[in-house]
């Protein structure tokens, strides 16, 4: 932008601002959303790469349509920072993922221009065309329905069976796929390689620039435009293209690829776009991280890359005196290879989470055993399940919220057959900033009523290496171990791997009146409260569950025969959860202690930092103290947040 320049952001709140500008102002209104998001996001954290990427195409979309009547719906949603901004939300845009501030995804409650709540990757072909019907239906047939989808989220399984039936519908819906060559790691597999061809093979490119300049003539052509354009196409392609497409073979009309940066440009298309009825793809090239050069060259780093300087770049991490404690994915990481170096049955797979999971680190080291298959939980699983039937050990890592979409895969083809599949839940627990969609509440209730699997949650580095050394040892069937986002508690967590017998948990103190039953991670915050009630003359006893299933029965006929007031404790959804077995276990052998469960409560916790959300729903030290005290004064307490 030129010094002289009048600002033109700070008069834009909503899209009926931005269509007030001629067409070429919107590169400076670009521009300045570009820095605004970057200034913003360096200070305050959150996605970044791919927001930047989109900005042309989010500016183009609400000058072209007439949102919020037009539904436009994210995927994944990480990318629509620039949307929020100029859809009222600028003025609280710095309070993004914060505690009570705005969400880091698009979301219904939020705002009229949020058409659909998202998070997890690939609905917005489903939703979108769901949109369209219910428009059609209600006869509101002038209504345009657009889904804005990556190259990434396009490799799922949801995006084409949702590509599948809108190629039958003949409703209102144009899919952008916004292809920028990258999920959050470089994309993968086929459709990632045919994307690429069409995007640089010379005839594609001549077809592309032969239809968008037929449909920038379309207005002109009065009441035979359409079948104008679509005679055109059909000749430019029956002549220029010899290949076949792979979404016009759906029933699409294929548009593209266009370069996603020439704002004005997009702006006409999707303009033009919008008089063709039908369903439609348009394709659009951007690059992630577009306008901060070292996004765009490092665009796995710069995905969420934590506060930064906005002008040299420089990510802040925090400067420890002392060696730290390593983040549990690390340790997931490195034991793996470990593991696989003395075992060659064990291989690895993640669905598009290399960097997040630190599958990263055997997919360097062993790349021909460890396999990032997509954004592609179902398969993923599946694909485990024909690996362990052949007699390989397959260790497969997803993010604890994301395998809920693979939940039948888990009961059909590895449970019921008993399939030796390690499934590393990553993200076990309230993840934190990204909110609700995020948070891997139900993998225990989930798991643990799933007949042969184990379930088990290890409290430390030491005992999720000893975990993972466990599955792999024989045929231990389906075996999950969940973990949470963030660091352990063992600087020196590189200790001697050994077996842990299965359903067996640990007793960490004796005590009096109480017993503390954890599981997972949070056993750290029971260790810190007993000290604190310690020096207060209160001694609750303390176990280690270590498996949800099975339950080490032994340890819990101990506990109720000597204490008559428990507390379970988790950082998973109280129904269904540990806390519930225990109560079944209670139940089933006439115990009758009193029993708090604290976790988190049958609700949908919003985004905030993980300790201000441990804190909230009551299971963090400052929570497990008020418990104790509350049984030891005899008074009671509600098990969830107040
Ligand atoms: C079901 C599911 N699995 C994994 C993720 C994690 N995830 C968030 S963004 C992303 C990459 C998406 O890539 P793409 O759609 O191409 O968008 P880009 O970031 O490149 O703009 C992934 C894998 C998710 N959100 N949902």
């Amino acid at each position: 932008m030129e010094d002289n320049k009048r600002p033109l952001l700070p008069n834009i709140n909503y899209p009926a601002d931005l269509k007030q500008y001629k067409e070429e102002d919107l590169e400076q209104i670009c521009q300045e959303l570009r820095q605004y998001i970057i200034d913003v996001v360096s200070v305050n954290g959150g996605h970044f790469g791919a927001s930047l990427g989109v900005v042309e195409l989010t500016v183009a979309l609400h000058y072209a349509l007439n949102t919020p009547y037009d539904k436009l719906v994210w995927d994944v949603g990480h990318q629509a920072y620039g949307h929020k901004i100029l859809t009222g939300r600028k003025s609280v845009f710095h309070t993004n993922r914060l505690l009570h501030g705005i969400s880091g995804f698009p979301k219904i409650s939020e705002s009229e221009y949020d058409t659909f709540g998202v998070g997890h990757s690939s609905t917005s072909i489903s939703a979108a065309l769901g949109m369209a019907v219910a428009s059609h239906l209600k006869g509101e047939t002038d209504r345009q329905h657009v889904a804005v989808i990556g190259d990434g989220a396009m490799t799922a399984g949801l995006a084409f069976e949702g590509l599948n039936h809108a190629g039958i519908e003949n409703s209102n819906l144009l899919v952008i796929l916004n292809d920028n060559c990258m999920s959050i790691d470089p994309n993968v597999g086929a459709l990632k390689e045919y994307l690429t061809s069409i995007t640089t093979s010379k005839s594609y490119n001549r077809f592309r620039d032969d239809v968008s300049n037929a449909l920038i003539k379309l207005s002109e052509l009065g009441p035979n435009a359409h079948k104008f354009v679509k005679k055109i196409e059909k000749s430019v392609k029956g002549t220029l293209l010899k290949q076949s497409n792979l979404f016009e073979a759906l029933n699409f009309r294929y548009f593209g690829p266009v370069d996603g940066h020439d704002v004005k440009k997009l702006a006409a298309i999707i303009k033009d776009l919008s008089a063709i009825p039908g369903p439609k793809l348009l394709h659009c090239v951007t690059v992630k991280g577009k306008g901060f050069a070292l996004a765009e060259k490092d665009q796995t780093k710069w995905h969420a890359p934590g506060l930064f300087d906005k002008i040299t770049g420089e990510i802040k991490k925090s400067v420890n005196e002392k060696p730290q404690p390593p983040k549990y994915q690390d340790v997931f990481g490195h034991t793996l290879v470990e593991l696989a170096e003395a075992n060659p049955a064990i291989v690895g797979i993640t669905p598009a989470m290399p960097s997040g999971s630190s599958m990263n680190i055997m997919m360097k080291a062993m790349p021909k055993r460890a396999f990032d298959v997509g954004i592609a939980e179902q398969h993923a699983v599946t694909f485990s399940a024909g690996l362990a039937s052949q007699g390989l050990v397959p260790f497969c890592n997803i993010y604890s919220s994301f395998m809920q979409r693979a939940f039948d895969q888990v009961i059909h083809d590895v449970a019921i057959q008993n399939l030796n599949v390690v499934f590393c839940l990553d993200r076990g627990g309230l993840a934190g900033a990204d909110g609700a969609t995020h948070h891997g509440a139900y993998d225990i209730a989930f798991m643990r009523c799933i007949p042969n699997m184990t379930v088990s949650a290890p409290m430390n580095e030491e005992e999720l290496r000893n975990l993972m050394y466990t599955a792999q040892l024989k045929d231990q069937g389906p075996f999950s171990i969940r973990y949470p986002r963030g660091s352990g508690v063992l600087p020196d967590w590189k200790r001697p791997l050994k077996e842990l017998k299965i359903g067996k948990g640990r007793k960490i103190c004796d005590g009096e009146d109480v017993a503390l039953l954890t599981i997972g991670h949070v056993g750290n915050f029971a260790v810190a409260a007993c000290k604190e009630l310690n020096s207060e003359g209160i001694h609750p006893a303390h176990y280690d569950m270590r498996f949800v299933k099975p339950l080490d029965e032994e340890l819990l006929h101990e506990v109720f025969k000597r204490y008559k007031k428990v507390i379970t404790v988790e950082d998973g959804c109280l129904p269904g959860g540990m806390g519930a077995a225990i109560l079944e276990f209670m139940v089933d052998n006439n115990y009758q202690s009193t029993v708090i469960r604290l976790g988190i409560p049958d609700d949908f916790i919003d985004h905030g930092e993980q300790a201000e959300l441990w804190s909230i729903c009551g299971f963090d030290t400052a929570g497990i103290l008020k418990a104790v005290k509350s049984m030891v004064v005899g008074r009671t307490t509600s098990s969830i947040a107040s």
